[in-house]
Order: structure tokens, then C-alpha cells, then sequence
């Protein structure tokens, strides 16, 4: 039975898949919890329904079936690239930046300019009370050089510089990612995409992850990327 309640405030739910449960095919999940942080419930940069997703999210971190469990903190200085504040500029609006390596600037990258958020060190970068902290394997902190976005808990925005991520999931044999958590427009779509890149079967548990804009239009992209969706419920039953 669908859970009608999701139903009703997603009106955008995408088809899930049956997590495959062939006993001769290697399953070794990874559960990535993304960005669970005040700021993004609480603060400057609210996701809609982001606290309605702590109760699965909590007990998601609490099964034992997967092998590493690796949550993510976004982790900015005071002035970051992707602040409005920064450039003086209205919230949200799109501006091309560059590399700080690329003085010619031969190459630039979209930015949408936010609300300072998670500032490094300060409450709403914290991650959010009840969160179940103490079973996290590691802690990927993201976004720290003043002038490069990182949306990705696999690597930065430019896709030069990778965090611990990769090596940790290669060195426990891990073939399936499950991600969780916020915001499912940005750090959740990207670190899937990213997954899927480095070459794991990837899932998006849809009721573990609540987005700023619409599901809709990142779920048809990552869908398109190769990522699988499940629910929560079918997770408690395979993993
Ligand atoms: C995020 C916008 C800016 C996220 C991070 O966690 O999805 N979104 N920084
Ligand atoms: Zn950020």
C-alpha cells in the first residue's frame, strides 16, 4: 500500500523499484545521509517537510544491513561563492563563476546564489537535534574552500577534487548506494549522479528525501542518470 500521506504532499512521486534480492549477486549497501542539518529545517535555507523525514531517516542509520553508513555535512566559510551575500547580489539568482585556478576564466559553472547557510562552526551548520549521530562510520565535511561550490559528497562542483567518499566505499566493497536526506534538488541529485558515475547501482530512497523546488524535475533527471528509486519500506525488508 502506497503511504497516502507521502502521496499527498509529493504529488510527484516517482515509480520505485523492488530492490533485486538474488542471494548469488553480491549486495553490499551503503547508506549516505545527506546534509541533515539545521539550517536546512530550521534556518536560513528551510526544506519544505525536511522533518517529516528524521523518523525513517533514524531508523534507516540503525539497520544493521549496511556495511558503511557515511552522512555529510555542508561546511562553509563566512563569505562562500555560493552566497548572494557574497557578490551583493538577490537570493537565488543564477551567476557564472570559475575556478579559482582558471584566471582566464576558460570555463564556468552555473551558481545559484543562496542564503548563507551552514557556516562552519556555527549552530546551523550543526546537524539537527534527534538526529541518531553516533552510528555514522564517517563524516564527510563539504563546500569549505571559500570560491568552489560542492553540492557532491563524491567531489567538488568542477568534479577536480574528490573527498574520502570513493575510497571508503571501494575499500568495503560496496555495490549499492542508498541516499538519504536534503536537499533532494541539489546534495541529494548530485551525489546520486555522482554514484552512479563512479559506478554504483544507486537508489534514492524517495521518502528519506524531501527537495527545495520540485521533486519532479530532479527525479526525471536522475532517473534519465541511471539512479533507481525505492521506499523506505522495501529497504527495511531487503537490507
Ligand atoms: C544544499 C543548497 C546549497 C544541499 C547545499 O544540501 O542540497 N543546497 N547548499
Ligand atoms: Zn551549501
Amino acid at each position: 500500500m502506497a503511504d497516502a500521506k507521502y502521496t499527498e504532499a509529493n504529488p510527484f512521486i516517482p515509480q520505485t523499484e523492488s530492490i533485486p534480492s538474488d542471494s548469488d549477486k553480491p549486495f553490499v549497501p551503503a547508506l549516505l545521509i545527506i546534509d541533515m542539518q539545521n539550517d536546512f529545517v530550521y534556518g536560513s535555507l528551510p526544506v519544505p517537510g525536511a522533518v517529516t523525514i528524521l523518523r525513517k531517516v533514524n531508523e534507516l542509520i540503525k539497520f544493521p544491513g549496511f556495511k558503511i553508513k557515511v552522512a555529510t555535512r555542508d561546511s562553509h566559510p563566512e563569505e562562500h561563492v555560493s552566497f548572494a551575500k557574497t557578490h551583493q547580489k538577490p537570493l537565488f539568482t543564477k551567476i557564472t563563476i570559475y575556478h579559482p585556478e582558471d584566471p582566464d576564466k576558460l570555463m564556468g559553472l552555473e551558481q545559484v546564489l543562496w542564503p548563507v547557510h551552514c557556516v562552519a562552526s556555527t549552530g546551523g551548520a550543526d546537524f539537527i537535534p534527534g538526529l541518531v549521530v553516533d552510528r555514522f562510520d564517517h563524516t564527510i565535511y563539504k563546500g569549505t574552500h571559500p570560491k568552489i561550490e560542492s553540492y557532491s559528497a563524491f567531489r567538488d562542483a568542477w568534479g577536480r577534487n574528490e573527498t574520502e567518499l570513493p575510497g571508503l566505499l571501494k575499500e568495503k566493497g560496496v555495490t549499492d548506494v542508498f541516499c538519504v536526506g536534503l536537499a533532494g534538488d541539489f546534495c541529494v541529485k548530485y551525489t546520486a549522479m555522482d554514484a552512479v558515475e563512479f559506478g554504483y547501482r544507486t537508489w534514492v530512497i524517495v521518502d528519506g528525501v524531501r527537495s527545495i523546488s520540485h521533486d519532479d524535475v530532479a527525479w526525471n533527471e536522475l532517473k534519465e542518470r541511471g539512479v533507481r528509486f525505492t521506499k523506505f519500506q522495501d529497504v527495511k525488508d531487503k537490507v
